[in-house]
This record gives structure tokens, C-alpha cells and sequence, in this order.
């Protein structure tokens, strides 16, 4: 399998965030990083849109040539095959609690963050937009006290004790933000204790720690 993805760009981050935990774990899924230049470009070649008309990242393509082009899709895909070490639970109910929370970190934070940032600081070059920016922090703001909130009760992970997919979403969408010079408020010191030892996992490290 092939993974195409760019330095930093929340969703194809959360993707390689699911792949170091699982490498971590004992996992080993065969799957190869293709670096596609985002500030190039590189995204609406015809090459990259044969794989994703959508022109987006990430792509996990497989080896029977099949293109997987929603981040969640990839990652639950990667799950059914590799099951150990769980990232999405291992009850109906334990994995809908994790599901809920990966949907609220991506539509809430990453997705927020997103608009965010290319509305202020954008590393694709769009247009600022005070507009844009102003909806955006309000719906950002909401889904960061959401989380601070919910790790009030000092749990290790987003979904309790253990890593699950939603660590790898929250910790993208924040990891993005810094990038673009947005820092979580210190306030919410739950989610500032959270964040801080996540990016301490050596397996997040490789992620994050490189670009
Ligand atoms: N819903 C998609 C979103 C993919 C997406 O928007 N990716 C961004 C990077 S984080 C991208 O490729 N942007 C390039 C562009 O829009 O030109 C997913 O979860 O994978």
C-alpha cells in the first residue's frame, strides 16, 4: 500500500499519527509514504487526480490499485485488517463512544482549524478573510472547550486510557494550528496537559517531530 501525503496538512497527518501508534503496537502494516508537495500544487496534477478527483490528501492506495480518499475510511479500513493494537475500541458500544469523538475532533477542531487558518495565515496562499476566520474561531473555540471539558477527569487519552483514532484527529487538528500560529488558550489546562503528553509518545514524535 501507498500512503500520499504532505508535511503538516491535518488529515493526512492523523492517518500517519494512526500508523505510528499501530507500528508502535507491534502492528506491521506494509505501507509506503508518497510525499505530495501541497504548496506546489502538486495535488491537481493529473497524476493525483486520477487517484483522487477530489484533488485531496491523504490517498492510501492499495495494492490492488484501489484509492482510499477519506482519512476516516482509510484509517477504519487499515482497522478491520490490522485489529491490534485497538485504535477503535473493541465493543459496538466502546467503539461508537470512540467514533463520536473522532467525528466531533474532526468537525469541531480539525475542520474549524482548518478554515482558521487558511482564512488568516494560509499556507496554500488563499485570500485572508476576516469573515471566514471570525465563524470559524467561534466553532474552533467551542470544540476545544468540548474537549478540555471532557479530559477534566485527567484521563491519559482522549477516549479514556488508551490511544484510540480521535488522539490521532485531535492532535492533528492542534499540531496544524501551531503550524499556523494559532496556540491553544492555557486556560483549558486539560487539554494543554493532553496535548503536551501526547507529543511526547515517541511514536507521535515521529510523526510530528519531522518537517
Ligand atoms: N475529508 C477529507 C479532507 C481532505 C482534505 O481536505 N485534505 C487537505 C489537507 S488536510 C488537502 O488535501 N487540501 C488541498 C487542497 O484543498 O487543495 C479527509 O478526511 O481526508
Amino acid at each position: 500500500m501507498k500512503l500520499y501525503y504532505f508535511y503538516v496538512a491535518p488529515n493526512p497527518t492523523k492517518v500517519r499519527l494512526y500508523l505510528a501508534e499501530k507500528h508502535a503496537g507491534g502492528a506491521e502494516i506494509p505501507v509506503t509514504p508518497v510525499f505530495v508537495d501541497l504548496s506546489k500544487g502538486e495535488q491537481q496534477s493529473p497524476e493525483h487526480t486520477a487517484r483522487n478527483r477530489f484533488q485531496t490528501l491523504p490517498v492510501l492506495e492499495l495494492d490492488d490499485g484501489t484509492y482510499l480518499t477519506e482519512s476516516l475510511a482509510a484509517m477504519e479500513y487499515l482497522e478491520e485488517l490490522y485489529p491490534e493494537p485497538a485504535l477503535l475500541g473493541t465493543s459496538a458500544l466502546e467503539r461508537a463512544g470512540i467514533r463520536e469523538l473522532e467525528r466531533i475532533a474532526d468537525g469541531r477542531v480539525l475542520v474549524a482549524m482548518a478554515r482558521f487558518v487558511h482564512a488568516t495565515k494560509s499556507p496554500l496562499g488563499l485570500p485572508p478573510s476576516p469573515e471566514i476566520a471570525a465563524s470559524a474561531r467561534s466553532l474552533l473555540d467551542k470544540g476545544l472547550a468540548f474537549f478540555d471539558g471532557l479530559m477534566s477527569d485527567d484521563r491519559l487519552f482522549v477516549a479514556g486510557a488508551r490511544p484510540t483514532i480521535a488522539d490521532c484527529t485531535l492532535a492533528a487538528a492542534l499540531n496544524f494550528g501551531r503550524f499556523g500560529g494559532v496556540e491553544t488558550d492555557p486556560a483549558l489546562v486539560h487539554l494543554v496537559r493532553w496535548e503536551a503528553a501526547y507529543r511526547e509518545r515517541s511514536a507521535v514524535q515521529s510523526v510530528l517531530g519531522v518537517g
